[in-house]
């Protein structure tokens, strides 16, 4: 079987909120493997290099002071296909409109601060997951 490995974030959202171990579950639950886990209070260097594709964007700013606001746990984690199931798990970008059932439409809401605090990152692609584990696990 064809394994793969990606990035996967659990916010400072979600780790303030208390809910690193339910979406934990989720993870483990769909059958996804751990293979690297930690808490990381990033710094301005980290994220300007995980967020590169959207330095300029009007939401940047704000993202990055979002994501330097407190620790978010980093995974590594690895499965057939992961980084299109996680994916699937997290729900789309937006956690007013994501589906129920996802982790962004079951745990998270606009609370006024735009889609920002959407409660996780998973990689978009196996070019990203590898650049990406390369940023956070280096
Ligand atoms: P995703 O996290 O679903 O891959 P993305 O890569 O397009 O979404 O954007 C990265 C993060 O930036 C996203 O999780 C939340 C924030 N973001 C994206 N679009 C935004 C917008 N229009 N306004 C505010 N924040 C936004
Ligand atoms: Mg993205």
């Amino acid at each position: 079987m064809a394994t793969e490995e990606t990035l996967v974030l659990v916010k400072p959202d979600g780790v303030a909120r208390g809910l690193t171990g339910a979406i934990l579950a989720r993870i483990e639950s769909k059958g996804y493997s751990l293979v690297d886990l930690k808490l990381v209070e990033p710094d301005r260097d980290l994220l300007e290099q995980h967020y590169a594709e959207h330095a300029g964007k009007p939401f940047y700013e704000p993202l990055l002071d979002f994501m330097m606001s407190g620790p978010s746990v980093a995974i590594r984690l690895a499965g057939n296909r992961v980084i299109e199931g996680f994916r699937s798990l997290a729900g789309t970008t937006d956690p007013t409109t994501a589906a129920p059932g996802t982790i962004r439409g079951d745990f998270g809401r606009d609370w006024g601060l735009a889609v920002q605090q959407n409660l996780v990152h998973g990689s978009d692609s196996t070019e990203s997951a590898q650049r990406e584990l390369g940023i956070w696990f280096a």
